[in-house]
């Protein structure tokens, strides 16, 4: 074998080295992407009984036409004078309700600290005067404790669940002092139940 064919035959071998690396990185990063996204169906074991609702509001976060209610509910009780027991911390369900499906999106324990969320609405299409079916929603939820974690939560057609992503979570979070927006029952909060939704 000449030289030049060895040399060839060994650049060929580095490239197709190098080209395997790259691919190998390329999985791994996607893998890592996949996992980050979760995704969360309807419960049918999902209950609100003895939790105190602190917020409720009704938009069409599936973009279909029709509202849903999404509501805010905390173990905390409210007392005869209005205000809420807080302890050093509590449950917080934030919940979606689609014509008697319930989809949990957040359900879990917060110490010191309080669940917060807010609905944007996007006009991805840059569609001008959109309808309401030709924007699309993404449910922000921020969790306050000892860190702040921020989610976005948007309805995923193919699953028929709610995709959750992760989008901020600063590492090496030592404490966070914030204010406390559901320190007191806000009646205000609570969009009256419509008997015939959106
Ligand atoms: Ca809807």
């Amino acid at each position: 074998m000449s030289d030049k064919m060895s040399k060839n035959k060994y650049m060929v071998l580095l490239f197709l080295g190098l080209f395997l690396i790259v691919c190998l990185f390329a999985a791994i990063k996607l893998i890592q992407e996949k996992q980050k996204v979760l995704t969360i169906r309807f419960s049918e074991t999902v209950s609100t009984a003895g939790l105190t609702l602190l917020e409720r509001m009704y938009d069409d976060v599936d973009s279909d036409g029709k509202n849903e209610s999404i509501e805010l509910f905390t173990s905390a009780k409210k007392g005869p004078d209005g205000l809420i027991g807080w302890d050093d911390g509590q449950r917080w369900l934030l919940l979606v309700r689609d014509e008697g499906k319930k989809f949990p999106l957040f359900d879990d324990y917060v110490q010191l600290g309080q669940l917060q969320f807010w609905v944007g609405i996007i006009n991805k299409s840059q569609i001008v005067s959109p309808g309401n079916v030709d924007l699309e929603r993404h449910i922000y939820v921020m969790i306050s404790g000892n860190s702040l974690q921020l989610s976005d939560y948007y309805w995923d057609k193919q699953s028929l669940g709610f995709k959750k992503e992760i989008v901020f979570n600063p590492p090496n979070q030592w404490d966070v002092k914030s204010s406390y927006k559901y320190l007191n029952f806000n009646p205000d909060l609570i969009e009256p139940e419509k008997s015939t939704p959106d």
